[in-house]
């Protein structure tokens, strides 16, 4: 599909959901959010902080090539700046009431930066089936009911400039996916039927639902919530970043079969006293990690 077709397929005429929620309303949230696989808090953090998340993203990573996209996964032990999300009371409050815990450890924080141009990503979940017989980090990382898709769009969340896109109730366990379609719960990814060989990545996919949120907004889904994000149909100098970070119930402990590198070891041991014990058990986001 060219950018052109894909600007074509982004106009959307679904179903009204009213999925943006106040940051005090955490219960309200989590149960829309457990009913329909996402949600939107608004005003998690303030424009000047959203800022600076995005001035430390492009500090670090810098923009990536031309129509192309890039992330960085050990993004914690880089970004100060952005570990000070877990001062925020509201993040915290809405982060206990998703994962009921009020005891949260950091599993990853990850950057990404794409430039206008870029095509969608294919359809996935970030949930990995494999947890009891590991193939690769992901599935060790990512293989748990608790993870919940936890992004700032520091440069808002919008069709034409890549923002995500997600099926509402694709999440539930039942889910047949939509007609026409093949799931492979293995790799999470999916087919068309009459393309087998090609992970599917249209607009169009029925079902489907486009997310809006403002750069100071959290953008939440579930484990399993099918989801991609659109075309960057931006230009010139439009980069797009985003930032996420997976927490996890600091008492659901799984075992992580690398060494910690000597940078994680430092970023715990050197942790500001409020970050402590949200990293006391990190272990890091090795690169490529095969079984
Ligand atoms: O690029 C996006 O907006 C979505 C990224 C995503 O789905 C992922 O990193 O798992
Ligand atoms: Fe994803």
């Amino acid at each position: 599909m060219t950018l052109d077709e894909a600007m074509t397929l982004v106009d959307y005429d679904g179903p009204a959901y009213n999925y943006h929620f106040k940051a005090d309303e955490p219960k309200k949230m989590n149960a829309f959010l457990n009913k329909h696989g996402f949600a939107v808090v608004r005003d998690v953090i303030d424009a000047e902080t959203a800022k600076a998340y995005r001035d430390e993203a492009m500090r670090i990573l810098g923009k990536a090539k031309e129509a192309s996209w890039h992330s960085e996964w050990n993004y914690a032990e880089l970004a100060p700046v952005f570990c000070q999300i877990l001062k925020n009371e509201k993040f915290l409050a809405i982060y206990r009431e998703m994962l009921e815990s009020d005891d949260l450890m950091l599993v990853r924080a990850s950057a990404l930066i794409r430039e206008p141009g870029s095509r969608s990503r294919v359809w996935h979940t970030d949930h990995s089936i494999h947890k009891d017989n590991p193939k690769n980090r992901d599935d060790i990382l990512l293989g748990h009911d608790w993870l919940r898709g936890c992004f700032f769009y520091v440069d808002g969340c919008e069709p034409r400039r890549g923002g995500m896109v997600v099926v509402p109730g694709s999440h539930l366990p039942d889910w047949p996916g939509p007609e026409g379609f093949r799931l492979d719960r293995p790799s999470h990814i999916l087919y068309r039927e009459d393309n087998p060989s090609e992970p599917y990545r249209g607009m169009d996919l029925p079902g489907a639902f486009p997310l809006h949120a403002r750069p100071t907004d959290l953008v939440l889904f579930h484990a399993r919530t099918w989801h991609t994000n659109h075309p960057h149909l931006g230009r010139g100098d439009d980069s797009r970043v985003f930032v996420r970070m997976n927490l996890r119930p600091a008492a659901q402990h799984f075992h992580t079969p690398w060494e910690q590198s000597q940078t994680v070891r430092e970023f715990i041991d050197k942790a500001p006293e409020y970050l402590k014990p949200f990293v006391k058990d990190y272990r890091g986001v090795p690169h490529q990690y095969l079984i």
